[in-house]
């Protein structure tokens, strides 16, 4: 048993919502806000640490909700990290998992708070507790998703003028299949034949769909596409990452380590997008990629377009990882109007800095966690 300065003492979760700052259309929703649920873990020295969890369009993506995720942690996962020791956030983590099936995102953000905690505590970054960076800045791509080839193509054009980003994800699936090819083709043809462009079809193909859809997305020099069918489907989508030269990501099909396994074991990606939601914590997320680094797996550092708590948590992961041979998405952010943090994110030169502070290496801003958190009432309109 710990010693009694160092015991988890409370443990708390509520909504905020933001405005993203336009409209974001994937294959299943167009978000026009995004729900962050922050976690904080208040330990008994007087040290809190700070978490997050965020889905996509409510339950449009995944199986958890903000709403529901708030719910988890406040009814089941508070009570039984009430008394732990604060100082070994693994422990502690292993009582949630043995307790609670399921619920990734709130064990997630749980998991991320108590290593904060402990950051803060030791004044090592997050990433020291996992092993250490193996870089200190993130490739990040930008996704063009305003639904308009035009418009996408501007503000791809201005994001490289302006050392942002050089590399962009396409969403497509929600269109006819020549639909969106038409619309790759002319942000393509808008953006130039050397910008690397990828796609997310967010599982909305079926595998005939795919064949024909894979087959002229690589003709135009797509560099990746990503989970072009349902997130269940692995022999097809192995039957895909055979069938083409361009490389296949596995996005909602590859959750944690024995997912990583089973579509290793299967032959069905080439790459897999990790991310700390859908693994259920930043060591789960490193285990899942310890089996991509030993089944020879390319890896990408995804985001469920989390705001600055949650998408620093996370890159302190990637930058642990020892392999992130196709860089990251982290710009979750940037998608946001505004934030709940005193400091926002560093971008420059097409990458994220890796905080290198004590824990996270972010502090949440009380007025504006106070303005936004849904709990406070109807908001004054602007
Ligand atoms: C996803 O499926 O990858 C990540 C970037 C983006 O634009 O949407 C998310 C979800
Ligand atoms: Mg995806």
């Amino acid at each position: 048993t710990a010693p009694a300065s160092l015991r988890v003492d409370a443990v708390e979760a509520l909504i905020v919502d933001l405005p993203t700052i336009r409209a974001h259309q994937l294959a299943m929703t167009t978000m026009t806000k995004q729900s962050l649920v922050i976690v904080r873990v208040a330990c008994s020295d007087g040290i809190t640490g700070i978490g997050e969890a965020t889905t996509i369009g409510g339950l449009a993506y995944g199986e958890q909700s903000p709403e529901g995720i708030q719910l988890a942690v406040a009814t089941y996962i508070a009570p039984l990290l009430a008394g732990a020791d604060a100082a070994n956030p693994g422990a502690a983590m292993a009582r949630v998992h043995r307790h609670v099936q399921g619920n990734s995102y709130a064990k997630s953000a749980v998991e991320t708070a108590l290593l904060d905690a402990q950051g803060r505590r030791t004044g090592l970054p997050v990433h020291a507790l996992l092993g250490g960076a193996q870089r200190t800045a993130l490739p990040v791509l930008w996704t063009l998703a305003s639904g308009d080839a035009a418009r996408d193509v501007e503000e791809g054009l201005s994001l490289i003028e302006a050392r942002r980003h050089k590399v962009f994800k396409l969403k497509i699936g929600r269109r006819s299949l020549a639909d969106d090819l038409r619309h790759v083709q002319a942000i393509r043809r808008g953006l130039g034949d050397e910008v690397m462009l990828t796609v997310d079809v967010n599982q909305a193909w079926d595998e005939s769909t795919a064949v024909r859809g894979i087959a002229a997305l690589q003709d135009m020099g797509v560099g990746l596409v990503e989970q072009p069918i349902d997130r269940r489907q692995h022999r097809a989508l192995g039957r895909l990452a055979a069938r083409f030269d361009v490389p296949i990501m596995a996005d909602e099909a590859v959750h944690d380590a024995v997912d990583a396994f089973d579509l290793a074991a299967e032959a069905a990606a080439d790459v897999y997008a990790l991310k700390i939601s859908q693994a259920g914590g930043l060591w789960p997320t490193l285990r899942a990629a310890a089996v991509a680094d030993a089944a020879g797996v390319g890896l990408y550092g995804g985001t469920m377009l989390e705001g600055t708590v949650g998408s620093i948590a996370a890159a302190h992961v990637f930058a642990a990882c020892p392999q992130l041979r196709w860089g990251s998405e982290l710009f979750g952010p940037l998608l946001l109007t505004d934030d709940v943090v005193q400091a926002r994110p560093v971008y420059r030169d097409f990458e994220l800095q890796v905080p290198g502070g004590p824990g996270l290496g972010v502090d949440l801003d009380a007025d504006k966690l106070a303005f936004y958190r849904r709990d406070r009432g109807p908001r004054p309109v602007a």
